[in-house]
């Protein structure tokens, strides 16, 4: 059955080849995230090697009903699945979509004269951990024989948090590490699940260590002397050391004692989660200079999300097809001004104390920041407040759009317990008039002006029970 389903998702996709093949007139509408940044450098990279002429445009979400059909083939990467785009469905010219997200049409009606929509979800795979956006247009890279692109489908699914509940890759994107394994492109490895492999002193990473509040959380003193205690050297003479740099038995000391602190920390539900907490396969990008961001595809699928965040998508696709000039400079300008920002409007949450407990969440309203942004800064913020509830971002969606932007980010323990939050937050928000979804811990939503107080109430009274 598995078998037959992937035959005739291969078909599309042989389908989808055709299309590429014959055409000379391309445009790619892709998602502005780290996922679809990634899959329109597949496409590109993949439309380079055939001479074929093209042209990228990077696309949020809600400005999908705005464009017009006006090239031979439309390719949509990372998103058009679950947008209404009548406009192309009935248009003399080509569109080809490769989405992972939720399908609103049906199966029979992916392909029809002209018309090709392949979503794993069309053929019973998980398009939230199995497959990415980026995944799914490497698979059409592979029908040309590009394997060496391999490499940027791992980028996307973890850029796409797609590892996120089992700490390794599933599925397709399995299969797919499999292959840049073989080539020699990625080395992967189970490792302490800490953010910051590559570039991060080690104490530092410790100190961000954000899904339960721990003595040393936000708190650097207390991981140098937490190192210490351990017999771990912060540093190889003068220069800190990271993650990369830890023999395995440093990393299973550290392991162990922070299993030891996080299992007298945590409520006794969630204790057994508790080693999948610290725990994850990380992903190294071989051709990539060392201790570089680009090293590590966490810390890589940031760099390419400061770009997207300040809307300069297009240095993060020159990077990604290979360009380590000009444009690397401007990646890692672009990282800088989006840590300085993301610091300033931490303080700006902190000083006033803006975040606001409810019996079953908190919020903050962080009208001053960046639409962009407030999912970061949410994400962020958790580690300063109640762990134990998931904590809500409001802003402004900004750019002449009327409305809310909602960020929610919450405790993986949340997650491994049972609570999808992405599928709630959809339901809530359609309740006032809007739309939502996402990952069961980081998800979001967009709902009309005026309506904040409304969603509050009525997530909060639909968690009774559940915190
Ligand atoms: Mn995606």
């Amino acid at each position: 059955m598995i078998n037959a389903q992937r035959n005739s998702m291969d078909t599309a996709f042989s389908k989808a080849h055709e299309m590429v093949k014959n055409a000379d007139d391309i445009k790619i509408y892709t998602h502005i995230d780290c996922d679809g940044v990634t899959a329109g450098a597949v496409l590109s990279s993949t439309l380079d090697t055939l001479g074929k002429d093209h042209e990228v445009e990077f696309i949020s979400l809600d400005r999908m009903e705005d464009i017009e059909v006006e090239n031979e083939l439309t390719i949509f990467s990372d998103l058009g699945s679950g947008q209404c785009i009548n406009k192309f469905c009935t248009s003399n010219s080509k569109t080809l979509i490769l989405d992972h997200h939720t399908p609103i049409r049906k199966p029979e009606n992916s392909i029809n004269n002209g018309f090709l929509e392949i979503n794993p979800h069309f053929y019973n795979i998980d398009g939230s951990q199995e497959i990415s956006g980026g995944g799914m247009t490497y698979l059409l890279a592979k029908t040309f024989g590009f394997n060496e692109l391999s490499w940027m489908g791992i980028l996307s699914a973890v850029g796409d948090m797609q590892n996120n509940l089992t700490g390794k890759m599933e599925g397709l994107n399995r299969e797919i590490l499999r292959e840049s394994v073989e080539q020699n492109l990625v080395d992967s490895t189970n490792d302490l699940a800490l953010y910051g492999r590559q570039t991060r002193p080690l104490f530092i990473a410790l100190s961000y260590f954000g899904d339960v509040n721990l003595p040393i959380t936000n708190n650097k003193t207390e991981c140098l002397l937490l190192l210490d205690k351990l017999g771990i050297p912060s540093k190889n003479g003068k220069k800190y050391r990271t993650l990369c740099d830890l023999s395995n038995e440093e990393k299973s000391k550290l392991f162990s004692e922070l299993v030891r602190m996080l299992s007298r920390e945590v409520p006794s539900k969630y204790v057994r989660y508790v080693p999948k907490l610290i725990s994850g396969d990380s992903y190294e990008f071989l051709n990539e200079t060392e201790y570089s961001p680009l090293r590590d595809a966490s810390e890589f699928s940031t760099a390419v999300n400061a770009c997207s965040r300040h809307k300069r998508h297009e240095v993060a696709l020159k990077v990604l097809k290979g360009d380590r000039g000009m444009a690397l400079e401007d990646m890692d300008d672009l990282a800088k001004e989006h840590r300085r920002y993301l610091a300033q409007k931490m303080s700006w949450i902190q000083e006033e104390d803006r975040i606001i407990p409810m019996s079953n969440l908190q919020y903050f309203n962080g009208s001053e920041i960046k639409s962009e942004v407030v999912g970061t800064i949410t994400g962020m913020i958790l580690s300063y407040s109640d762990w134990k509830k998931p904590i809500i971002g409001f802003t402004e969606i900004g750019d002449g759009k009327e409305g809310l932007k909602v960020s929610l980010r919450c405790s993986r323990l949340l997650a491994y317990n049972g609570i999808h939050f992405g599928n709630m937050i959809r339901k809530v928000a359609q309740k006032v008039g809007g739309t939502g979804g996402g990952h069961s811990v980081a998800c979001g939503a967009y709902i009309p002006p005026g309506t904040a107080d409304k969603f509050l109430e009525i997530f909060n009274e639909s968690l009774n029970g559940m915190i």
